[in-house]
């Protein structure tokens, strides 16, 4: 199983020119503001602030790379849907993240976050569609799986599975797994995944427009 040892903040990036430019694979946090992004990032590095994690949502602005074990990347996007953002910086989202995607950069995973009480949002279903269209294997995690009940989880699962078995069967979704900074949920069950898709090959992947 995959062992972090080493994290490291390694840049902030505002401006796609300011890409890493070397191919080391990437592993990306995917998910709307407060979803737990940054704690998910913590917690699977064993340190408690690597990534900034707040109770302000919509703090993160830029993308954050963080270089893991000196062979990859851990990538913060930052996080979308919170409601107090004026429209302009939305737009601006929305542009960054689609354009980060379109360059084909060496992604081994996508990991979209949902909060474990809610239903995805028309942005979480989105950017579903973008990685499926771009063929990027991905996870569903589903965050803060603490705050609900055993049952209530379980029923929950097995919504979202059913809810978007064309994609886990035949689109680029790779599971779906809950997960918890409280009880660490999910955490052995997702280093074992990225480890697994950062030893996979990129022959499948689909030629970047
Ligand atoms: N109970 C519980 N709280 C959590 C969990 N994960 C995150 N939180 C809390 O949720 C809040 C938001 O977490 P962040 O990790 O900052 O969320 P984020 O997705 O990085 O948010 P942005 O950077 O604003 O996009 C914080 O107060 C966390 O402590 C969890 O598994 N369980
Ligand atoms: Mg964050």
């Amino acid at each position: 199983m995959l062992k972090i040892t080493i994290a490291e903040f390694l840049q902030g990036v505002a401006d796609l020119h300011q890409l890493p430019k070397n191919e080391l694979k990437e592993v990306l946090f995917i998910g709307r503001s407060n979803v737990g992004k940054s704690s998910l990032l913590n917690k699977m590095c064993n340190r408690k602030s690597l990534a900034r994690s707040s109770s302000t949502p919509g703090k993160t602005r830029e993308i954050n790379y963080y270089i893991i074990n000196n062979e990859f990347y851990f990538v913060d996007l930052p996080g979308y849907g919170y409601a107090k953002v004026p429209e302009q910086m939305r737009a601006g989202w929305k542009r960054l993240i689609e354009d980060f995607l379109k360059r084909g950069r060496p992604i081994a995973l996508g990991m979209q976050l949902i909060d474990s009480r809610q239903e995805p949002t028309p942005l979480d279903l989105m950017m579903m569609d973008w990685l499926e269209y771009y063929e990027i294997p991905y996870l569903l995690i589903l965050t803060k799986s603490d705050k609900l009940p055993v049952s209530k989880l379980s029923r929950q699962l097995e919504a979202y599975r059913t809810r978007f078995s064309p994609q886990l069967t035949e689109g680029s979704c790779r599971g779906i797994v809950p997960f918890s900074i409280v009880t660490s949920d999910g955490k052995s069950e997702l280093l074992r995944l990225i480890d697994a898709h950062l030893n996979q090959s990129q022959s499948q992947k689909k030629e970047a427009v």
